[in-house]
């Protein structure tokens, strides 16, 4: 299987963290966005929305890191494993945080934290408080229980964890937000790869970040 990526994508880190956690062998094809190498017609036939993560496992083409994570989990992953057990409702509760991510807090995030590396636009203080509302959305969530969707980890952790660690890395302060804080952390502890894959990119990726001086949740 080869993995198209960025190294500083959150959506490829959730990828890259699953691959490590079911020993996959997955071969990365690393992607220089500056010399605009997604945008190139081979890589284009292969996605059109030329987005990382995109999958590659022999004919079948599959991007949309939460897309990936699950067809991961179906076509690799023993039966009924934890991260994404057959139960009907425990799945469903796994793809709603999935959908959460997609719709709600990946999508904040970027609207207000995109500017900080894309100089083109502003983020507004009404972007800033709908990324705290998603935060407050996962609080509740965590509040009912100690991992994302259930008891355990799965799936919907690997996503929100890249989601959430992107965040902290634009310095948007998470103190407000204690359920949160303690599951990230525990999260960081249990993924295998975790510094690897996520943490090691945190030092580059803030090189590129202007911070708007009313950074921050109070
Ligand atoms: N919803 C998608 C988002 C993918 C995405 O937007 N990736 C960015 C990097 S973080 C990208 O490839 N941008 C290049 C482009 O849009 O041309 C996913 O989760 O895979």
């Amino acid at each position: 299987m080869e993995l198209y990526i960025h190294s500083m994508s959150p959506p490829c880190w959730s990828v890259l963290l699953l691959g490590r956690q079911l020993d996959l062998k997955i071969k990365s094809k690393i992607l220089n966005f500056e010399t605009e190498e997604h945008l190139k017609e081979d890589f284009i036939k292969l996605n059109p929305e030329h987005t990382v993560p995109t999958l590659v496992d022999g004919d079948f083409v599959l991007s949309e890191s939460r897309a990936i994570l699950s067809y991961l989990m179906d076509a690799y992953a023993k039966e009924n494993h934890p991260f994404y057990p057959r139960d009907a409702k425990t799945r469903a509760l796994i793809q709603h945080r999935l959908n959460f991510d997609l719709g709600t807090l990946y999508s904040r995030f970027y609207a207000y934290c995109s500017p900080m590396w894309n100089k083109k636009v502003t983020s507004t203080e009404a972007q800033r408080d709908k990324l705290y509302d998603a935060l407050g959305f996962l609080e509740t969530y965590l509040g009912r229980n100690r991992y994302a969707a259930g008891d355990h980890l799965t799936i919907a952790d690997i996503s929100l964890v890249a989601s959430v660690s992107a965040i902290d890395l634009c310095f948007v302060k998470l103190e407000k937000y204690p359920k949160v804080v303690a599951w990230y952390e525990r999260c960081k502890k249990e993924l295998q790869g975790y510094e690897d894959v996520v943490g090691s990119q945190f030092e580059g990726f803030r090189k590129f970040l202007t911070v708007p001086a009313e950074s921050g949740s109070e």
